[in-house]
C-alpha cells in the first residue's frame, strides 16, 4: 500500500507514523507530506529516512490511502484532489465531518457502512471518539435519551504552541503564548472558538458528531469543554440518561466485554482512569461507574483516553486497516 501522511510534521502526523509502525500496516511506500517550508526535510519511518514532499508531488504519486491531519482548510482544498486520482482520504480535520454525503467513522461502531465509493472519510473529533466508543454498546442495549458531558481536555489538543507555553510556565520561562492566561495553574472553559449560541465548536462537535455516529438525532446532548494542564489525554465526566432501566454491574460487564474499552473501576483501592495512565495507550478507559440517584434510568461515568492516539491517529489508522482488510481500497 502507498500511504500518504499529510501534515506529517504536526503532532498528530507524527503519532500517525508511530501507529503505522506499531500496527505494522502493509506500507510498501510512505509518502510524507507537509507544507512547502518542510519539503525536503526528512522523517524516520521503520528505521528508514523519507524526504517530505509537497502536496502536488504526493498527488502525482497517487497514494492508495492519504491520512490527513493538516487543518480544515488544507483538507477542503486538497482532499478532493487526492480523491480525484483514486486515493481514499481519511481526514482528521472537521472539514467534512458533518457533510451529509461523508461518513464519520469510529471503526468499532460504524465501519460496516463503508464502501469503495467512500473516497473522503471523516475521522471524528478526539473528545467525541472516546465518548461514543463507550456510549455505542450502551445505546444498543438500553437506548440513550440524554447525555450531559463535561470534558477536561489535554493541552496537546490545542497544539504545539500551547504545550510549549505549559512547559515554559512549569520552568518559569517566558515564551510564545497560545492562551492569554496562565495554563499551569488553571482550568480554561474555552476549547476552540465560541459560536453564536454561547457554546464552543468543541462542545457542538460533541453534540452533532455523537448524533451522526450513533445515527440517532433524538439523543439530547449538552457539553462543557474545559482545557486543563495535562498532556496524557482527555478526561470526560458523562451523565447518561437511558430510555430503559439498567443494572450497574451489567453496564460494567457490557463495557468490559467491548473491544477497545478497558474498565478501571474499583474505588475501594483507588482504581479509576487517569490521563497519566492512559498516555501512550490506544484503549478507552472507563471508571467511576455509578447510578445517578437524582434521576431514574441514569448513570454517571468517567472516560479517559489518549487524545492523540485513539482520539486521532489510531482511529484513523484503524479505518485504514478496515478498508484494506475488506478490499475497499
Ligand atoms: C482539542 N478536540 O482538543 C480538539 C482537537 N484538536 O482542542
Amino acid at each position: 500500500m502507498k500511504i500518504a501522511v499529510v501534515g506529517v510534521t504536526g503532532m498528530v502526523g507524527q503519532v500517525m507514523l508511530r501507529i503505522l509502525e506499531e500496527r505494522n500496516l502493509n506500507v510498501s511506500t510512505l509518502i510524507p507530506v507537509a507544507s512547502e517550508k518542510s519539503v525536503g526535510t526528512e522523517v524516520t519511518f521503520k528505521n528508514k529516512q523519507y524526504k517530505v514532499v509537497s502536496m502536488k508531488q504526493a498527488i502525482e504519486m497517487k497514494p492508495d490511502i492519504a491520512l490527513f491531519s493538516a487543518g480544515g482548510s488544507v483538507s477542503l482544498e486538497f482532499a478532493p484532489q487526492f480523491a480525484a486520482v483514486g486515493t481514499t482520504v481519511i481526514d482528521n480535520s472537521s472539514a467534512f465531518r458533518m457533510d451529509a454525503d461523508k461518513k464519520l467513522i469510529v471503526p468499532e461502531i460504524n465501519a460496516a457502512s463503508l464502501t469503495k465509493e467512500d473516497k473522503i472519510i471523516a475521522n471524528p473529533n478526539c473528545s467525541t471518539i472516546q465518548m461514543v466508543a463507550t456510549m455505542s454498546p450502551l445505546h444498543k442495549k438500553y437506548g440513550i435519551k440524554r447525555l450531559v458531558i463535561s470534558t477536561y481536555q489535554s493541552i496537546t489538543g490545542t497544539g504545539v504552541k500551547a504545550v510549549e507555553q505549559l512547559e515554559n510556565e512549569f520552568q518559569g520561562k517566558k515564551g510564545p503564548m497560545a492562551y492569554p492566561y496562565q495554563i499551569h495553574k488553571n482550568a480554561i472553559p474555552h476549547c476552540d472558538v465560541f459560536e453564536e449560541n454561547g457554546y464552543t465548536k468543541e462542545e457542538m462537535k460533541l453534540v452533532n458528531e455523537t448524533q451522526k455516529i450513533l445515527d440517532d438525532r433524538t439523543i439530547a446532548v449538552t457539553a462543557t469543554a474545559v482545557r486543563i494542564p495535562v498532556v496524557g489525554g482527555h478526561s470526560e465526566s458523562v451523565n447518561v440518561e437511558f430510555r430503559n432501566e439498567f443494572d450497574e454491574s451489567a453496564v460494567r460487564k457490557l463495557l468490559s466485554d467491548t473491544p477497545g474499552i478497558t474498565v478501571q473501576d474499583n474505588v475501594d483501592v483507588n482504581v479509576y482512569p487517569m490521563p497519566l495512565m492512559a498516555h501512550g495507550k490506544d484503549d478507552v478507559f472507563v471508571g467511576r461507574i455509578r447510578r445517578d440517584y437524582s434521576q431514574e434510568n441514569t448513570v454517571n461515568m468517567w472516560i479517559v483516553s489518549d487524545n492523540l492516539r485513539k482520539g486521532a491517529a489510531t482511529n484513523a489508522v484503524q479505518i485504514a486497516e478496515y478498508l484494506i482488510a475488506n478490499d475497499l481500497v
